[in-house]
Formats: structure tokens, sequence, C-alpha cells
């Protein structure tokens, strides 16, 4: 059976040297894409195009999804996940919180998922089942924390229509919470959790490439990861923390279920 996480981890950190040899003291914005602030630099597609070309080399038959380029079939059953940068924005300003996010399905399920987050020059991995892994040391998500007691990360997608809603919904977490964090990477945060930096995540309209990789690593470290009512995660709010944290930020969120402006 073909190693997935280390033919991933190579190709994970092959792009992450090439962006980090090739980025601009100041990037230049290429395009904007659903918001004035949802932008995207010619380095997001230069880096997807290397690792669909490293991809394409190793295991022609495997689909791919990309954040840049969209849905490449294939015939093999795997299909590869990527977020050539999750943190665009941080990217953009120099700020240290960006990754390379990768991750392997085979016949529906993620077996495997590499976060790099290169300026930081922190390689998470994990593989169903093998636990999750930051510079071999085994990570364990936070347990036991009560809610008022939990450092909370989340995001704000840069959709516009969205901002109102996520203020709305932050104004209902912060006095219940310890604090929030906001680091500007969902796969980033996701590696977060699973390290012990912070004690659950929630975010609005994240992407299957903003979470494949960063999720398994998350629950591999002992996490739970889930939508709310038991959906999938990136239908509306995408929830991750220790399994008895999940429940209690689950029925905290609840009543700002966000089905209602879809
Ligand atoms: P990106 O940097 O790959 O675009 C910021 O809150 C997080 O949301 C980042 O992980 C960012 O990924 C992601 N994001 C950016 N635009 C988004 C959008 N329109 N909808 C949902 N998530 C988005
Ligand atoms: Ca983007
Ligand atoms: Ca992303
Ligand atoms: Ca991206």
């Amino acid at each position: 059976m073909t190693d997935y996480l280390a033919l991933a981890e190579d190709i994970a950190r092959e792009a992450g040297e090439m962006l980090l040899a090739k980025r601009p003291d100041r990037p230049e914005v290429l395009a904007v894409k659903s918001s004035p602030t949802d932008v995207v630099t010619a380095l997001d597609r230069a880096a997807e195009e290397l690792i669909r070309a490293r991809i394409a080399a190793a295991r022609p038959g495997d689909a791919v999804l990309g954040e840049e380029g969209g849905d490449t079939p294939g015939g093999s059953g795997v299909r590869w996940i990527v977020d050539p940068i999750d943190g665009t924005v941080n990217f953009l300003y120099g700020l240290p919180d960006w990754c390379v996010s990768l991750a392997v399905e085979v016949d529906g399920e993620v077996v495997a998922g590499v976060v790099n987050v290169v300026p930081r020059g922190e390689v998470f991995t994990a593989s169903r089942g093998s636990g999750a892994y930051l510079a071999g040391r085994r990570l364990q998500c936070n347990t036991g924390v009560p809610l008022p007691q939990a450092l909370v990360a989340t995001g704000f997608g840069y959709e516009s229509n969205r901002r109102e809603v996520q203020a709305e919904v932050l104004a209902h977490v912060l006095p219940r919470v310890r604090d929030i964090r906001r680091y500007g990477s969902a796969a980033a945060d996701l590696c977060a959790v699973a390290a012990g930096r912070v004690d659950a995540y929630y975010e609005r309209g994240v992407n299957t490439w903003d979470h494949a990789a960063g999720g398994l690593i998350a629950v591999e470290a002992g996490a739970r990861l889930g939508g709310l009512r038991g959906r999938e995660p990136n239908s509306d709010l995408t929830l991750c923390a220790a399994p008895d944290l999940f429940d209690a930020l689950h029925d905290m969120l609840l009543p700002l279920d966000p089905e209602r402006d879809a």
C-alpha cells in the first residue's frame, strides 16, 4: 500500500520551501474572489500547480480537489484535497500563520493529513488510526476544560454577507469563554486544538480544503470534529474540541444555528 502520509509530507514540504523562497516582501493581490477581502496571489496558484504536478507524477490516476484549481476527477478511488496556502491574508502581510494543507482521501475517508505551517517551521501530520504528530511528538488535545475556562480559536471567512452573522455569534460566545484567538488559518487553528494551544475552535462556512487535513490531525489528537446537530463539519458551523467541551460548545452555539440565513 502506498505510504500516503510520506508522499503528502514530501509534497507539502516542497511546496512550503518554494513559497518561502519565492515570497516577495510585498506579494501582490492577483484577484479578489467572493469579496474584496477574499484574495489570491500568484503564489497560491503556483503552489497548487506544483502540488498537482507532484501528485500527477507519483500517482497519475488520483483525483484532486484544490481551492484554486477545482475538481480534477480520477479513477483510483484516491482523492487529494489541497489548500496551497491557508491563511493567504497572513501570507500577504508577512504574518506567520499560513500553511500548506494536504489531505488524502481513500473511498471518501480522509486517511492522511499534513499541515505545514511554513513560517513557523512546524509540520503537523496524522494518519487515520495512528495518531497526530509534530516534530516526532505525539499530540493530545486538552481535556476536562469547562467552557468558561476554554480558550477558543475562531475565524471569519471572507464572504461579505457573513460578516454580521459572524459578529453576532462572536458577541454571544465572548462572554461565555476564557478568551478568543483569531489566527487567520482554519487549518492551523485545527492543529492548535490538536497541540493543546487552544481548547476549541469554531468557524462558519469553512470549505473541505480548509479542514480535511487539520481535522484529521485534531481527531487523531483526541478531539471531536463536526457541525451542529450531527451535521458534517463544512455544512455550516465547524466545531472542534475534546468530546466534553465539544458538547458544551455545541449547545452554546445551537441557538445561533446559521441555517436561518443560509
Ligand atoms: P484561505 O486563506 O485559504 O482563503 C480565515 O478565517 C480562514 O477562512 C482561512 O482559513 C481562509 O482560507 C478561509 N476563507 C477564506 N475565504 C473564505 C470564504 N469565502 N469562505 C470560507 N472560508 C474562507
Ligand atoms: Ca482563499
Ligand atoms: Ca483555506
Ligand atoms: Ca487557500
